[in-house]
């Protein structure tokens, strides 16, 4: 039976960068995620007899939140819910579910990198039929309907029991659990060559240690990386998804990964350290005594691409965010491919792919992947790295020393000041606006400003644009500042200041980032005045 649910609005149900991010006692308010669910259900585009795919990253407040979408699902005429067992689907494998079962969109149940719990974050993110983000104009009319919902339907009935693989009738809908990792696992056996790096998993000349961060990823990584690629048990670290990620910060970076990168620093260091996510999409990539940036790994990778059997044709084109480093359109411009800037979100991929306009896409933000789902994917990356190891027989140091020589080196860090009061970092980031057309000509320090601006995009395949999406200071010498707010936090604003400097092949390539960064760093203070609008004199992580 159906039933209506009246409701009234709620204020903010608006998707940022990536689908709505709130705490978790926001979620846990009545109508709060029916509402967000009912509205995406209004807008979606979902011809008759539609499928649904759902899962989540298995954090606290997952399994409700997908009880309740089934009910709702059911009531609003879908043929067919996908869900993970247990609630679980990485974000990757949820866009591969959703193509290859040709479902119309999905429901992917992240705070991603946030951590979780039940004073925590909890995300709903709503994914379009290519597997992809949906765009700013669905989150838009997703928005919008949240604005004007008076309410919200369900079929009455017992929660289905999502520990059992099979199917069970909610109405008129059928729900099948599935299997949430055999199918992503069999598109990575396709796309790399397992046999090459099964045989030197065999013979110990690539040794690996990956942390699935009490995430997602666990199931995933031992299913792949032990079971079906031969590393030894152990191989894959906190591997057991936790409601609250064992109290951690799913975050895949030097700080809230410090025991990896202290492990990869050390004599007993395997051949390559990773990492990845709440909710499996971003990666952290250590070879043994070397950090490689997010940047440098788009880089490289692209330019070792070819290695892996799905790429050994060459790419179409490669594609990163604005505030990634420029590492990547040095290696498109050696294959004769585009290369591509959008704006943050990997949603402002999805139209590239889908043309045949790029091959390979990747942010700052520890995000690469292809264009065999429409998201970034974590064990994609740390594979395709395990597959250029195997066939190159070389160390992740001596790779990264080789392109640099080639491609010359994009020194990089981000600044993260995190938690300050939104109204003084909108207060900064006007006074930054203001200052833009006086910048050009200025000097600061060594560095001069050659130009300024505030990025907009229009996306080359379906012409939408999107204004303010961060300001970039550019300097004579090639050396770049980007300054933004963080489209992903829930709790009052995030500055990220990201930093970058080019050096040539014949320049310094072999030096610390912080010393090669300092000048840039004094730059963003006297141009930002980031201490005097926001108190901190220091940032609260550095990537
Ligand atoms: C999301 C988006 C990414 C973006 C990142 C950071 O990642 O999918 O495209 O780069 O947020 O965004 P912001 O700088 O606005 O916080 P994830 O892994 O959180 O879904």
């Amino acid at each position: 039976m159906i039933s209506t649910v009246a409701t009234t609005p709620f204020e903010g149900q608006k998707p940022g960068t990536s689908g709505l991010r709130k705490k978790v006692r926001v979620f846990q308010q009545p109508n709060y995620a029916e509402n967000f669910i009912q509205s995406v259900f209004d807008v979606a585009e979902r011809p008759a007899g539609s499928t649904l795919v759902i899962g989540g990253d298995g954090r606290f407040h997952n399994r409700t939140v997908i009880q309740q979408a089934i009910r709702i699902a059911a009531a609003n005429g879908y043929a067919r819910v996908l869900v993970g067992k247990g609630g679980i689907l990485s974000t990757p494998a949820a866009s591969h579910v959703i193509r290859k079962y040709g479902a119309s969109g999905g429901l992917i149940l992240s705070a991603s990198h946030n951590p979780g719990g039940p004073e925590e974050d909890f995300g709903i993110k709503y994914n379009i039929a290519n597997g992809g983000p949906a765009p700013e104009a669905v989150t838009e009319a997703i928005y919008a309907r949240t604005q004007t919902i008076d309410r919200w339907l369900m079929v009455e009935g017992d929660d289905i029991d999502l520990d059992r693989i099979g199917s069970s009738q909610v109405g008129d809908m059928v729900a099948q659990v599935i299997d949430p990792v055999a199918d992503y696992a069999d598109l990575m056996e396709e796309l790399f060559d397992f046999p090459a790096i099964r045989a030197t998993a065999a013979n110990g000349a690539v040794t690996t240690a990956f942390d699935a961060m009490h995430a997602v990823t666990g199931p995933y990584a031992h299913e792949i990386l032990e079971r079906r690629l031969g590393f030894p048990a152990g191989t894959v670290r906190n591997g057991t998804p936790l409601e609250d990620f064992g109290g951690h910060h799913p975050d895949p970076n030097l700080v809230h990964a410090a025991e990896l990168y202290d492990l990869m620093m050390s004599s007993a260091a395997p051949t390559i350290g990773a990492a990845s996510d709440g909710d499996g999409d971003r990666n952290l990539i250590i070879g043994k005594s070397v950090f490689i940036t997010p940047s440098d790994s788009l880089a490289m990778l692209a330019a070792n691409a070819h290695l892996a059997p799905a790429y050994a044709g060459g790419l179409k084109g490669i594609a990163r965010s604005m505030p990634t480093s420029t590492a990547a359109d040095k290696v498109a411009e050696a294959l004769g491919i585009p290369a591509w800037e959008t704006p943050t979100g990997w949603k402002f991929f999805g139209t590239l792919l889908d043309a045949g306009k790029a091959t390979i896409c990747g942010e700052e933000s520890a995000g690469t992947g292809s264009d065999h789902v429409r998201e970034k994917d974590g064990l994609w990356a740390v594979l395709l790295w395990l597959n250029i190891l195997a066939v190159t027989g070389k160390p992740v140091a001596k790779l990264a020393q080789e392109h640099w020589a080639r491609f010359g080196r994009n020194y990089y860090a981000r600044h993260d000041y995190e938690a300050i009061e939104t109204a003084n970092a909108n207060a900064l980031m006007a006074a930054l606006e203001d200052a833009l057309a006086g910048l050009p000509g200025r000097s600061f320090g060594p560095l001069t400003v050659s130009a300024a601006d505030q990025f907009a995009y229009t996306d080359p395949v379906d012409g939408s644009e999107s204004r303010n999406q961060g300001v970039r200071v550019m300097f004579a010498c090639g050396s770049r500042i980007v300054f933004r707010l963080s489209g992903t936090g829930t709790e009052g604003a995030t500055l990220r200041v990201y930093l970058e400097r080019y050096e040539a092949p014949d320049g310094r390539l072999a030096e610390e980032t912080p010393a090669m960064l300092a000048d840039l760093i004094a730059a963003a203070e006297a141009i930002a005045g980031i201490a005097a609008h926001t108190g901190r004199t220091a940032p609260d992580v550095v990537t």
